[in-house]
């Protein structure tokens, strides 16, 4: 099978690929990169992502990089792990709106509001609309659970959990009673303690 590499700083949005990693259950190894000192913007990470950002993955000769990308080609490429909605299912379309769902509005909607601009564009004109809505319609879908497609857990709970977690975390999202239920329930994944503790492991060395 091709060699899987995280090119990976813990913690950082690379941490939310390690989890997807842990939850598909097949090998890779890790590439550590230390933002602090750069290791991004050398010349040889640079070939690796010209936007010198974490994460990366090298599958074989394949390179992907933005994390909610990485996560649905992981899902889709390792589907023995069943955390893809696969083509022909007529489910697909909603799992793919999820993990769009993540980079598109849920992610600049928290930055919004961690950097607040004096005079920022109508909700017409951000693709997210508005903070508020970007919380009610996560708070509506995740209250049925358990998961964002029903009992079935899939990358794009990786995707939109990790938003939801790191939002809450930051204070940059509402500890509402769906969002603490939903990340409490991502939190006894083992796949997910096995990350965490790992991720706590190399950010003490
Ligand atoms: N759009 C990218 C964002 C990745 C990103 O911003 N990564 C940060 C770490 S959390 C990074 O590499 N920062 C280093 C830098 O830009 O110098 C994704 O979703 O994968």
């Amino acid at each position: 099978m091709a060699k899987l590499t995280l090119y990976h700083a813990a913690p950082s949005r690379s941490s939310i690929v390690r989890w997807m990693l842990e939850e598909v259950g097949e090998p890779y190894d890790i590439h550590l990169l230390n933002l602090q000192r750069g290791d991004n913007r050398a010349p040889a990470y640079l070939a690796v992502n010209p936007m010198g950002k974490v994460p990366a993955l090298r599958h074989g000769d394949v390179v992907i990089t933005e994390g909610a990308a990485i996560c649905a080609y992981l899902a889709d490429e390792f589907p023995k792990a069943r955390l893809n909605v696969p083509v022909g299912d007529p489910r697909r379309g909603v799992y793919l709106k999820w993990l769009f769902f993540g980079p598109s509005c849920v992610e600049p909607a928290i930055a919004d509001r961690a950097y607040p601009r004096a005079e920022g564009p109508s909700a017409s004109t951000l693709g997210y609309g508005s903070y508020d809505a970007v919380v009610d319609v996560l708070a509506q879908a995740v209250a049925q659970g358990p998961y964002l497609m029903g009992d079935h857990f899939t990358a794009a709970d990786v995707v939109i959990g990790s938003g939801l977690r790191w939002g809450m975390m930051f204070k940059l999202l509402p500890e509402r009673p769906e969002f603490t239920a939903y990340v409490g329930r991502l939190s006894e994944r083992p796949a997910l303690q096995r990350a965490t503790a790992k991720d706590k492991e190399l950010a003490a060395a």
